[in-house]
C-alpha cells in the first residue's frame, strides 16, 4: 500500500493526484503542525517538512521523485513520454521549472505570510518573491498561447507538477484571470479533473 503523508495546501496534492489519475489505491496519512516539529518527524523528513510517501519498505521525500517513481513503477507509460525523446527533454524541464525555479519564490512567500512565526515574517521577502513569482509565471503564459497542455495536447504529469505551484500561486494572487488569463483558464481546466478535485479535498 502506498501512504502519502499529507496536510491541506501542500505538496502531498502531487501525489494524491496523480495516484488518483492512475487508479492507484493509496492511503493519505495527515500530519498535523505540531507533529511537524518533533524528533520523531525529523526521523521521517530531514527538513521536517511534507511531504512524505513510503511504499511497502521505501520512504520518499521531494514530491516530484515520489511521481517519477510511482510513474515508473506503476504508471505503464502513461501521462509521460518515452525517455530519451524530445518531448521527455521538455517533460523534465516544466517538473523542474515547476519546482525548482516557479515554487521557490512562492515558497518564500509562504514562509513570511503563513509558516513563520509572526515576529520572524519580513515583508520584503514577500514582495520579492511576488516579483520572481511574476516572472516565472510570465514564462508560462507565453507557453501556453498555443497549447491545451504543457506538452501540448496530451495531459500529462508535469501538469500536475505545475498544477499545485499554480494552485499555490492562486492563493497568494500572484496568478489571477487578470495577471495571466491564459494560464489562469489552463490551471482551472486541470483542477477541474475529477483527481485533482479529490487530492485538493484530501
Ligand atoms: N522540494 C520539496 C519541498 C518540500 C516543502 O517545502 N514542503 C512544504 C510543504 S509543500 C513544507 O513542508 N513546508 C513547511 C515548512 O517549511 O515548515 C518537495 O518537493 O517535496
Amino acid at each position: 500500500m502506498i501512504r502519502i503523508y499529507h496536510a491541506p495546501l501542500m505538496r502531498s496534492i502531487r501525489i494524491i493526484w496523480l495516484a488518483e489519475e492512475l487508479g492507484l489505491p493509496y492511503e493519505v496519512i495527515t500530519v498535523e503542525s505540531q507533529r511537524r516539529t518533533s524528533d520523531a518527524w525529523k526521523a521521517m523528513h530531514p527538513q521536517g517538512k511534507l511531504p512524505v510517501m513510503e511504499d511497502g519498505d521505501l520512504r520518499m521525500i521531494e514530491s516530484c521523485a515520489m511521481m517519477q517513481y510511482l510513474l515508473d513503477r506503476y504508471g505503464r507509460g502513461a501521462l509521460q513520454p518515452s525517455p530519451g525523446t524530445p518531448e521527455a527533454a521538455h517533460y523534465l524541464q516544466w517538473c523542474w521549472f515547476a519546482e525548482s525555479s516557479f515554487a521557490r519564490p512562492l515558497g518564500d512567500m509562504a514562509q513570511h505570510t503563513i509558516i513563520r512565526p509572526e515576529s520572524e515574517r519580513l515583508p520584503a521577502v514577500v514582495e520579492d518573491g511576488r516579483a520572481r513569482a511574476e516572472i516565472c509565471l510570465g514564462a508560462v503564459e507565453a507557453h501556453m498561447r498555443d497549447k491545451s497542455f504543457l506538452l501540448g495536447d496530451d495531459f500529462s504529469a508535469a501538469d500536475i507538477v505545475l498544477g499545485w505551484t499554480l494552485h499555490l500561486a492562486s492563493v497568494f494572487d500572484v496568478l489571477t484571470g487578470e495577471s495571466a488569463p491564459l494560464t489562469y483558464a489552463y490551471s482551472q481546466r486541470i483542477h477541474a479533473r475529477p483527481a485533482a478535485q479529490a487530492a485538493l479535498s484530501a
